[in-house]
């Protein structure tokens, strides 16, 4: 398989300034004019270079040079290859395209009757043959021509220019995109939609039409986006000084899509999932999804469009930069320390196991098989999480400073990491140099911490030590600059004297404090400061104290989380007596019964304190795990807690039973808090709380609470799971996005059967595997369901490689995704680990796969 190396990096031979594409839009024959302005690269290194343009699965039809037939070209693999006697002319091709048949759906494709888009990272070479590389930046003409009754709404980047009707029913729409842009950036939308509109002026007083598409019927849903795109347009001017720079901004939803939106100039075009919200059938959660993913990729406009990618090895410049931007506009919008718990829960359940397997790779990325593989964690929240440690630090002031020179030097360009770096060290005036190892290494450092105190002259010694973890293809690794904030907790007081700031760059390093009587308690990467593993020496004592007297947030959920861990690492170990079990359940239930009676805790970061440490993370402490006992102790566990505190989870789950609902703190707070109370009271009772559910379930008046009451029954064997299921499958029969949620709680939940259920639910007649909502609903809630994939006899593995290679031949950019699960045996008990192994040699095995799925499957043997 051809691998692309980022040492390779040339720029291009030739530039597009200008591109005009005529569509003449259809569901089965759409055809497309393509008229490119090419001119010879000053800077490129071979002046002679043929004009090498980009397709897949395409063909030319006419090509034109200049306006005559040329005949000087040839196909060299997918790519139209032209012989260009000047240094600048006018190129044009067609081609003719079946969005129908595009099941991938990168590229021009049909999703429900509807026509668009999706170009990142490699769809434009599926419309028309283009250098389809982002550092070839071109100004778009866009002509789009359509039945006027089928596709009513025309739409492309950038501002209308004209539009008309001819007499055969047809309408025709101009639109033009003033600011260069590279391919993966166009876009285009056809149907029949619906505009809820808003308006929005700039700083400097541009008025902005906003307006979010959607088919008829789901207006009423837009309310919640709409407001967060304001709310995002007004943050960026405010934290980071930059303004919306066109007269309009459209939104289009469509049910059909691959990843969760897409940040197109002017056009972003969202998988209905994170537009879509109103209090009967989107979550807590889903209404913070909607507001994270419409600020991300409003925020792109200037973290990824203005100021684009060189190559696509530099995807994090944009991705994890504007991860790190939407994080900080959902905290400030909402509750800072919730919202830090939240991003590093996902970071320690999708990127610590990424950083730990086969698939391990930098932020930057050295070489890839398939782009749409380096889509990860790594590079979106590890990447976010790299750029927030360049926030600790500078500080927040000379931070701004730092992206104020970036965007400020490289306004209009396709730029690289390196840029970044650059940028930030000085604008910031900091010394980055050692820090850039964060790009080039993968793994997640482990820090290990002993504390020594004497008592004489009341110093206190850290001896830090930080190793790096060797990965595919790096097997040494140098030291990283890590930050992080440290305090020392007097005991008797439960004060300390102030907050640290260690950084530590060498293998071993020791950091002395002085003025202390007593040994203090350690709280170390408050806030997460550095996306690294602790292991530090606190005492169970320790981690109680801190539970209950951190004043940092971060640090109070850590304590509770170490306190669970280090007892459920201990007993899957079977490092436990009877007697110590007692005593290790003992300590947590205590610091759990101080939390729920603090008065000075808000009920949403209670909600975070009570939760116990998931089955994933867990795992990623045990090498090699035997995820059957993970799963016994931390149910075992939760059953416990259960029953030892069972009245103050009864008194909370009543207490906020009665809160009306609101979509303010307090009220989403305790809906959290009731379903948490919930999970534990069915763990001890679970026929009592089927009951309890099920009322919960009747008297919702929202889908936060009815969901929680449904996931918690979808546990349980009781006569009020299938009613309730049932119930729920009538009343939203025809919201897709709910139905989602009707597949994915079955998939993901406790019940010893969820494995049978996923096989039948496969063969529903709601069931399909062209929408990738469907399959993910389905199938990534299974394998994100340790009981079931990691069933004893191998059923959930086969369940999986079954899907990958049905789904391989309609979706290989949605099926490689689900090759990761499988791709951990590695780190699995040698008994499960050979049947992981198996599923993915039968996949090798297949005649035909994407290049998606091939690349992770063989990196997954390695
Ligand atoms: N920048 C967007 C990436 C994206 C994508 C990548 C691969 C395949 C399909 C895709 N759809 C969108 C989304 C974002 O990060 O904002
Ligand atoms: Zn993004």
């Amino acid at each position: 398989p051809a691998v692309i190396h980022r040492a390779d990096y040339r720029p291009p031979a030739w530039l597009v300034p200008d591109i005009a594409l005529d569509f003449v839009l259809d569901l089965t024959e759409t055809r497309v004019s393509a008229t490119l302005d090419v001119e010879r690269n000053p800077a490129a290194q071979d002046a002679t270079a043929p004009l090498r343009l980009n397709g897949d699965g395409i063909v030319a039809g006419a090509v034109l040079v200049d306006g005559e037939p040329h005949n000087a070209w040839a196909m060299e693999g997918d790519d139209l290859v032209i012989d260009l006697p000047g240094s600048a002319h006018q190129v044009t091709i067609e081609t003719t395209i079946n969005p129908t048949a595009n099941t991938q759906l990168s590229g021009l494709y049909a999703s429900g009757g509807l026509l668009c888009t999706q170009c990142e990272a490699e769809g434009f070479r599926r419309i028309t043959f283009f250098p389809d590389r982002p550092d070839v930046l071109s100004c778009y003409t866009v002509t789009l021509t359509a039945d006027k009754a089928q596709f009513p709404v025309l739409l492309s980047n950038g501002n209308p220019v004209d539009s008309g009707e001819e007499d055969d029913g047809s309408h025709w729409a101009i639109w033009h995109d003033p600011w260069p842009k590279p391919s993966y950036l166009f876009a285009l939308v056809a149907g029949d939609l619906v505009p809820t509109r808003d308006r929005f002026t700039t700083a400097s007083g541009r008025a902005v039409d906003l307006a979010i598409w959607v088919r008829a019927g789901d207006e009423t849903r837009t309310g919640h986006a709409m407001r967060s795109l304001i709310a995002s347009m007004q943050w960026d001017e405010k934290v980071y000084g930059r303004e919306y720079d066109l007269d309009l901004f459209n939104i289009v939803a469509v049910s059909d899509f691959n990843a969760g939106a897409m940040e197109n100039k002017g056009l972003n075009i969202f998988n209905t999932r994170y537009i879509l919200a109103d209090p009967d059938t989107a979550t807590d959660g889903d209404y913070d999804a909607v507001e994270g993913v419409v600020a991300h990729e409003y925020f792109h406009n200037w973290s990824g469009n203005r100021v684009t990618c060189r190559d696509w090895f530099q995807l994090s410049l944009k991705e994890g930069f504007t991860v790190l931007r939407d994080q900080q506009f959902s905290a400030d919008r909402g509750s800072p320390p919730v919202k830090r718990i939240e991003d590093v829960r996902i970071l320690r359940a999708a990127q610590f196991p990424e950083d730990s397997g086969p698939l391990a790779h930098p932020i930057r990325p050295d070489s890839y098989q398939e782009i749409s593989n380096f889509y990860t964690a790594t590079v979106y929240n590890k990447g976010a999480e790299v750029i927030r440690m360049m926030t600790v630090l500078a500080g927040p002031e000379r931070f701004r400073a730092g992206t104020d020179l970036y965007f400020e030097r490289h306004d209009g360009q396709a730029a690289t990491c390196e840029d970044f770096v650059t940028a930030i060290e000085e604008g910031a005036q900091i010394d980055l140099a050692q820090f850039r190892r964060w790009y080039e290494q993968a793994g997640t450092p482990r820090v290990d911490v002993a504390l020594s105190h004497d008592p004489v002259s009341g110093r206190v010694t850290l001896a830090l030590k930080q190793t790096v973890p060797p990965t595919p293809g790096q097997s040494v690794k140098q030291p990283m600059v890590i930050p992080l904030r440290t305090a020392l907790f007097d005991r008797q007081s439960g004060t300390h004297g102030g907050e640290h700031l260690i950084v530590l760059t060498q293998g071993q390093q020791q950091f002395t404090f002085e003025g202390h009587a007593r040994p203090p308690v350690l709280s170390i990467n408050r806030g997460f400061s550095a996306p690294v593993a602790i292991i530090a020496p606190q005492t169970v004592e320790d981690l109680v104290f801190l539970a209950a007297h951190d004043d940092d947030p971060f640090a109070r959920y850590e304590a509770m989380q170490q306190l669970v861990v280090q007892h459920l690492v201990a007993a899957v170990e079977g490092r436990l007596d009877d007697d110590a079990r007692e005593a290790g359940r003992k300590a947590i239930g205590g610091a759990l019964a101080a939390i729920l009676a603090d008065a000075g805790l808000d009920d949403l970061m209670r909600g975070e304190l009570v939760m116990l440490p998931g089955e994933a993370y867990l795992a990623e402490q045990l090498n090699p795990v035997d995820p059957a006992r993970v799963h016994a102790e931390r149910e075992a566990l939760k059953a416990w807690l259960g029953r030892e505190l069972a009245p103050a989870w009864t008194a909370l789950h009543d207490r906020c039973a009665a809160v009306p609902f609101s979509l303010d703190a307090a009220a989403r707070g305790a809906r959290k808090l009731k379903t948490q109370a919930l999970v534990y009271l069915a763990a001890a009772d679970p026929q009592g709380t089927a009951l309890r559910a099920k009322a919960q379930y009747d008297a919702a008046d929202n889908m936060t609470d009815r969901q929680g009451a449904l996931m918690v029954l979808c546990g349980l064997d009781c006569p009020q799971r299938e009613e309730a299921l049932d119930h729920f499958h009538a009343r939203f029969a025809d919201n897709r996005l709910v139905i989602d949620k009707w597949f994915s709680l079955q998939a993901g939940s406790l019940h010893p059967d969820a494995l049978a259920h996923v096989q039948a639910l496969a063969h529903h007649p709601d069931f399909t595997l062209t929408n990738p909502n469907r399959v993910r609903a389905l199938y990534m809630a299974m394998a994100a369901n340790p009981a079931a994939f990691h069933a004893a006899d191998g059923a959930g593995y086969r369940t999986i490689a079954d899907l990958i290679l049905a789904l391989d031949p309609i979706n290989g950019n949605v099926a490689a995704r689900f090759v990761a699960p499988l791709g951990r045996w590695r780190r699995v008990e040698p008994g499960r680990a050979a049947l992981m192994r198996a599923e993915l040699e039968r996949i090798a095995a297949a005649p035909r796969l994407s290049r998606d799925v091939r690349e992770q499957v063989s990196k997954s043997l390695e």
